[in-house]
């Protein structure tokens, strides 16, 4: 293992049955009276002085009378049925032989008054957080208003101007981001609004809108659409009152699918082309010929998950092939060029990293092998072998600490592994603390995953990278004037610093780790460091990631709520009040506001181990949970 790796065997403290601690008696048995030993140790003088010491201590046990550590445990000590005190008068003799008995060990007083403050404050801090999730979803409300008022119907609201955008191909892409969000939330009237907009006009928007992306359109609609069947009652009888019934949103991803299939169909390789002409039932590449890794790879989730509800395998036949393919390539370490032909079905040069046109790549990795089960034996577990090598990869050739503070980040190599490192961080990337986590322990808590010694020293080591990492992510928000993070961040590190280009918040301990030029200093409303704190809250429990997770709601309403409805992107997070740039992201309704939602609400709601979240935050439930048969 390189000497220059962050993540070394020594930093990591795991739990393992040989380092766990033994009972006395199992000690005495294993050392001091083994015969062998016992032997050697009566031969020797050390042995003798030890065996007496031995002796003494079991005279003293048996003959001393009984010492209670506080005088009320004394009092307390034996209480019978009828609430009669016996005074405990056994002899030390006695007492030895008896068998304790098996009662719930008493409190003191002092104890008493804690352990009651503890109930209490659990329940003050369950009350504090669930008033702060119902901030997050009057937020959601807001935000929903705005888009209702003046875009209904288009892609994107333009708040600032008060009207809406088809930036995605025209399908109506933040109402069916939104859907799944307001069940989540459970507000009806939106639950109503969005779906019943969807029944009346997106069949007819499918068949008739000009261009759209695969990728965007497979994560954003596809998903919405898929998640929202599943969650308004799916093929059970039992569905929501509210909204259309479920049938009409899988009809609808169904005619949506049917098109896109296209992309997949009409390529000379399994890698798709990454344009589909609805009404032309047609697709094509990108100008440039190429497709990025990310979107030709982050399909299968939704793809898969239609085959199951449908019954029609073709979905997941087609989405699949991409997988299979890219297995076959070269890679470094588990790690792939961004760019990759539909025409030929190789990997275009050599640029490298986990921000935009890598990172779901990596996501969808793991997330499709959990999707079936997290099952070792599936045929899917060169899914997790691709995982695990790319993990392994990124912590030997991508994760550095800065200068002059430490933080861990994950850099990018835009020249191939022969190349030069460049120390630069794409908000991006803050998904994959969150992935790091997830694949640790499956979604279940860390707690539990280490009582059932489940983690491996891979899993260590990830989870460790996600802990280090998310709190970088925070850490651009905080290094900020508006305490929001920047589109990208550069780190300070041996070879690289640029002057004059910090956060802005002179505050931070990281002011200058952390290098925001110009160009990067707007904020889109992404999702990916919230989504990285709830999986982390979820996974950990540790309250760190829900405080972080408030500040930076509280830096969103601060500085991108726009009074008339909605909320904006801004031009730059270094300055106050910052310059805002009129457009409300469809992931804000869809992932944003969800993740944060979630990370401020009780556990049990879309559990980790039961469902998986696709890239634009619409859980899918594992294993088919309800497959047609
Ligand atoms: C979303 O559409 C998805 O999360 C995607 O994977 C990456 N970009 C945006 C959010 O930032």
């Amino acid at each position: 293992m390189s000497k220059s790796l962050p993540y070394s065997m020594k930093d990591v403290d795991y739990d393992n049955a040989k380092f766990r601690q033994r009972s006395l008696s199992k000690v005495l048995n294993q050392t001091i009276l083994t015969n062998n030993v016992k032997r050697e140790c009566l031969r020797c003088s050390t042995g003798k002085f030890l065996l007496v010491i031995m002796l003494f201590g079991i005279a003293y046990l048996i003959f001393t009378p009984t010492r209670h550590v506080s005088s009320h445990r004394a009092d307390h000590a034996i209480i019978n049925s009828k609430d009669n005190v016996t005074v405990d008068t056994s002899t030390g003799l006695r007492r030895f032989f008896r068998k304790p008995p098996r009662l719930p060990p008493l409190l003191t007083p002092d104890e008493m008054r804690t352990s009651n403050t503890s109930v209490h404050q659990i329940d003050v801090d369950a009350s504090k957080w669930m008033g702060k999730q119902q901030q997050v979803r009057e937020a959601f409300i807001h935000a929903w208003s705005g888009y209702k008022k003046y875009a209904m119907g288009f892609d994107e609201l333009m708040p600032l101007s008060k009207r809406g955008i088809d930036s995605l191909g025209g399908l109506g892409a933040t109402v069916v981001d939104a859907l799944d969000t307001a069940m989540i939330m459970g507000v009806e009237d939106i639950v109503n609004e969005a779906g019943s907009w969807i029944e009346t006009h997106l069949a007819e928007k499918i068949s008739q809108k000009g261009q759209v992306n695969l990728f965007e359109t497979t994560i954003r609609v596809l998903g919405g659409l898929l998640s929202a069947y599943h969650l308004s009652g799916g093929a059970s009888v039992e569905t929501t009152s509210v909204g259309p019934k479920p049938i009409v949103y899988l009809n609808t991803a169904t005619m949506l699918a049917d098109k896109l299939l296209v992309a997949f169909t009409s390529s000379p390789s399994p890698i798709p082309f990454s344009d589909v002409i609805l009404r032309d039932n047609s697709a094509h590449a990108a100008p440039d010929g190429l497709s990025s890794t990310s979107e030709a790879s982050t399909l299968q989730l939704e793809f898969n998950y239609l085959s199951d509800i449908s019954g029609d395998q073709k979905y997941s036949l087609e989405a699949m092939k991409v997988l299979k393919h890219i297995k076959t390539l070269p890679k470094v370490e588990g790690l792939v060029p961004i760019y990759i032909s539909p025409q030929t079905g190789e990997f275009s040069g050599q640029n490298i990293r986990l921000g935009s046109r890598g990172d779901s790549y990596y996501e969808y990795l793991l997330k499709v092998w959990l999707q079936q089960g997290a099952n070792q034996n599936s045929n899917l577990t060169y899914l997790h072998s691709m995982y695990e090598e790319a993990m392994k990869g990124v912590r030997h050739l991508l994760v550095k600490k800065s200068v002059p503070n430490g933080l861990v980040f994950v850099g990018e190599l835009p020249y191939g592994a022969s190349g030069s490192f460049s120390p630069k961080m794409d908000h991006l990337v803050c998904f994959l603390p969150g992935t790091l986590a997830l694949g640790a322990t499956k979604g279940m808590t860390k707690s539990k995953a280490m009582r059932d010694n489940l983690l491996t020293f891979e899993d260590l080591e990830n989870l460790r990278l996600a802990e280090d990492l998310v709190k970088t992510c925070v850490e651009t928000y905080l290094v900020t004037s508006t305490g929001l993070g920047p589109e990208i961040a550069y780190f300070h590190v041996e070879d690289y610093f640029e002057e004059g280009y910090d956060g802005g918040n002179k505050s931070s301990k990281y002011l200058n780790d952390i290098i925001i030029k110009p160009a990067d200093r707007h904020n889109l409303l992404r999702p990916e460091t919230v989504e990285s704190l709830f999986v982390l809250y979820r996974i950990t429990e540790d309250p760190k990631y829900r405080e972080w997770g408030w500040q930076i709601f509280e830096a969103f309403e601060k500085y991108t709520k726009v009074s008339s409805g909605g909320y904006t992107s801004l031009d730059d997070v270094t300055s106050v009040p910052p310059n805002r740039r009129d457009k409300m992201e469809t992931f804000f309704l869809g992932e944003t506001l969800k993740y944060l939602y979630l990370l401020f609400g009780d556990t049990n709601v879309v559990p980790l181990d039961k469902f998986v979240f696709n890239t634009e935050a619409h859980p899918i439930p594992v294993n088919g949970a309800d497959k047609r048969q």
